[in-house]
């Protein structure tokens, strides 16, 4: 071959000059950061494909990833520190050096801290999440409570209710189990990894049921037993699953006298949720509600159940639906067991990787009494107690209305206003800031409300480490120099703490120096896992020993699984049950009025929040923002597919176009997130967030749909 047919090709090799380099895609779910082999010509990435020896995805790349060179090299990417010169969302700035950015962002902080008390500053993280040990350490040295996260409306509701029932979190033992209770999860578009396995097991006669409110792929190739609930109503469901597990003495009484606590008061619970009611409550006729409850007898030893946070917790009821369903797990006697669900201890930014860090203990060892409660935790005082973080989603209202303190600045990494419910009130709020400053890899709607902007740089251009499942630690190199004048975010963060002299010798030696402390009772230095270039699983690894932790003792109040939360029932001043109760997730909307349901977030396999509507491959999947609905309601309201159609509620309205779908029950519209134009959270309301968890309701609203220039329902 000749030279230029080898370039062409892009062949790596002495000729051509282009090396492959080893580095990771950061842009999805950090549970899924797929190895990447980047072809690397002069410093500038010309290719790339997944990397066959990485552990999680052995060589394979979705969409997403195979777009990586488009999303690192967006024309908007951010090329140096800017100062606003115009209005706030003007976009108006002059660049300014690294020197003076970080100082005035140093000093401005520091002045806020003596004029108005640390808690008036707040330290904020979006989506990316490999930073924030570092980055919650900073807020604790500082000395604010205000460390806050977009995790606030993702993955902790979750959490929490796993912290009230185990004391800790927990995983699904998903390969060994013979029954999968695949609830609120749709792997074809969020983890091809998932979708894969769950293939493989199939074939190898595991048994599934599926439980979406929406008809998936996942519902199509895998379900055994599909049910479909109305938006947020699987609390119920579960509840009248347990009730007919019970009713027919389905579960394991021996397990639940010696490890449950509850047990009678559930069950008494549960027997509201019948056939008489289940239908009206959730759409999910009883038959099938039985069928289920017979599947998990005949199949379901071991069962495993993957509830998704997002989707169960974007709801008013979200935290306690959740609850419902885990509970599943512990009258069947799966919790603890292989096969069923596991309780794990985070790694490294809340993987769980099996293996233990001083993680914890380098985020919050620097944290004094603080002389305020966190934002949002007067208003939710569960999570407070649980999470010892803000609560992000009070934050706008905190700005707004100034109490119970004022909020004067706000440090960003990422922070997008349309994620938010209600996101013009963030935007308000934003403004009304004394001082803001955010860094981004772009120049998003968000970062030009800045005074200050900082340049980050992506996951090609900076080292960073990685715990994956199964005992694995990476630490990657950077594949190109970062990309003009950006800067890993860790090293923005060690530089505030230097700056601000704040007394934390460990964070001020830099982002190495926090790992290897981090990393101690790892075998492996930092310079190894670096050297190796690929994972490495560590010694330390353990795997899991069946009902280790319920023989040890949970940490919880009773040491047992507790499906009555005894640390609920301790502060009826919260006002909270301490059993899973469910309660309608649309009962404050009139439906006369705002007749169809309104569902937004539902992952497409091609997008992510607000970060890839701009790399052209992946808008060109889906050019516009789509309204979905069943063909029967675009029928009776005369759309066809493709037409403008306004949706509006109580709280706002927007435009898109209507998509006609089989996969929408009737009576149900659903639109995906983060678009600039048609942005769904304009139409949802701040305040409807679930006492519980603070979760914003994004997935059970109600609308009205209009033609443009037509009839409307
Ligand atoms: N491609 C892609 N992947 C992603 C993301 C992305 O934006 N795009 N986002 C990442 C993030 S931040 C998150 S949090 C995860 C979310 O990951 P998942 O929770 O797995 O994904 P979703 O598509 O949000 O929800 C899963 C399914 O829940 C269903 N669902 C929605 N509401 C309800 C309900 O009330 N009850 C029931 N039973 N089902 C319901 C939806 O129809 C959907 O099929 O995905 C991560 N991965
Ligand atoms: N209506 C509705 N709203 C939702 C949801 C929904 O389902 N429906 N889902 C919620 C969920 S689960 C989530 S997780 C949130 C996500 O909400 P966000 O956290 O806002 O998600 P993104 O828009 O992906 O990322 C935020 C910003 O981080 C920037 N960024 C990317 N990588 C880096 C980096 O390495 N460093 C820095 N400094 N910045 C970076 C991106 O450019 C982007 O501007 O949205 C929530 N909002
Ligand atoms: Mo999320």
């Amino acid at each position: 071959m000749t030279k230029e047919e080898l370039l062409k090709a892009k062949i790596p090799c002495p000729e051509t000059g282009i090396e492959i380099r080893h580095t990771l895609c950061d842009i999805c779910s950090p549970s899924s950061h797929c190895g990447i082999n980047a072809y690397v010509k002069d410093g500038v990435v010309i290719k790339v494909e997944g990397n066959q020896d990485h552990p999680y995805n052995r060589g394979l790349l979705c969409t997403k990833g195979a777009s990586n060179r488009q999303y690192i090299y967006r024309k908007d990417r951010i090329r140096t520190p800017l100062k606003r010169t115009g209005p706030r969302g003007s976009g108006e700035f002059t660049p300014i050096s690294w020197d003076e950015a970080l100082d005035t962002i140093a000093g401005r902080l520091l002045d806020y801290r003596k004029a108005w008390g640390a808690q008036s500053v707040f330290f904020f993280s979006g989506y990316s999440k490999w930073y924030r040990p570092l980055l919650r350490r900073l807020a604790n040295s500082f000395g604010t409570p205000n460390y806050g996260t977009e995790s606030s409306s993702c993955f902790t509701s979750g959490l929490m209710a796993w912290e009230t029932a185990i004391a800790s979190p927990a995983r699904a033992d998903m390969k060994n189990c013979s029954l999968f209770l695949g609830w609120a999860m749709n792997p074809y578009h969020t983890s091809y990894n998932a979708a894969r396995s769950m293939e493989a097991m199939k074939r190898a006669g595991t048994k599934f049921i599926i439980i979406d409110t929406m008809y998936t792929q996942t519902a199509e190739k895998i379900a055994d037993l599909f049910l479909q609930p109305l938006p947020g109503t699987d609390g119920a469901l579960a509840l009248a699953i347990a009730n007919d597990l019970i009713a027919n003495d389905w579960i394991d009484r021996s397990y639940i006298d010696k490890y449950v606590h509850g047990f009678e008061e559930y069950a008494a619970y549960c027997r509201g949720f019948h056939a008489g009611n289940i239908e009206k409550l959730t759409g999910v006729p009883w038959e099938k509600v039985h069928r289920a409850a017979e599947m998990i007898h005949e199949y379901g030893h071991p069962m495993s159940i993957k509830e998704s946070s997002a989707p169960l917790g974007h709801h008013m009821n979200g935290m306690q639906n959740y609850r419902a369903i885990m509970a599943l797990s512990a009258i069947t006697g799966n919790f603890d067991k292989k096969g069923g669900q596991l309780p794990v201890e985070f790694t490294f930014t809340h993987q769980a990787s099996g293996y233990s860090t001083l993680e914890h203990r380098f985020e919050t060892e620097t944290r004094r009494p603080f002389l305020a409660p966190p934002v949002g935790g007067l208003r939710f005082p569960l999570w407070n107690e649980l999470e010892k973080e803000a609560q992000s989603m009070d934050l706008p209202r905190q700005i707004l209305e100034k109490t119970p303190y004022p909020i004067k600045a706000v440090m960003a990494f990422g922070m997008n206003f349309r994620m938010f419910p209600d996101s013009r009130k963030l935007e308000k709020a934003i403004d009304e800031l004394d001082f803001f400053a955010d860094a981004d890899l772009f120049l998003t709607d968000s970062a030009k409300y800045a005074d200050i902007v900082l340049p980050a740089c992506s996951s090609f251009e900076r080292e960073e480490f990685k715990s994956y499942p199964g005992g694995y630690a990476y630490y990657t190199k950077p594949v190109i120099p970062p990309l003009y004048e950006s800067r890993p975010d860790t090293d923005i963060i060690c530089e505030l703490a230097r700056r601000m002299d704040l007394d934390d010798p460990l964070l001020c030696q830099g982002y190495r120096a926090c790992l290897e402390y981090i990393l101690s009772p790892v075998s492996y230095t930092v310079q190894q896992l670096q050297d190796a270039d690929t994972p490495l699983k560590v010694p330390e690894f353990k795997p899991h020993r069946e009902l280790a932790a319920l023989n040890k003792g949970l940490k919880t109040p009773t040491g047992k699984f507790e499906l009555k939360s005894e640390l609920i029932a301790s502060h009826p001043e919260w006002g909270l049950d301490a059993l899973p109760t469910y309660r309608e997730p649309l009962d404050d909307i009139d439906p006369a009025e705002y007749p169809m349901v309104l569902t937004s977030g539902g992952r497409l396999p091609h997008a992510l929040h607000s970060r890839l509507h701009d790399v052209p491959w992946l808008r060109t999947l889906r050019p516009n923002a789509c309204a979905e609905m069943n063909p029967r309601d675009c029928a009776r309201l005369g759309i066809k597919e493709g037409e403008p159609v306004e949706l509006s509620t109580p709280t706002g309205s927007i435009t898109a176009h209507a998509l006609p779908s089989l996969h929408i029950p009737a009576g149900l519209v659903s639109l995906y997130h983060g678009y600039r134009e048609a942005n769904i959270n304009d139409l949802i309301d701040a305040d409807r967030l679930d006492p519980y968890s603070g979760f914003p309701a994004v997935r059970s609203n109600r609308c009205k749909v209009t033609r443009k220039g037509g009839c409307h329902e």
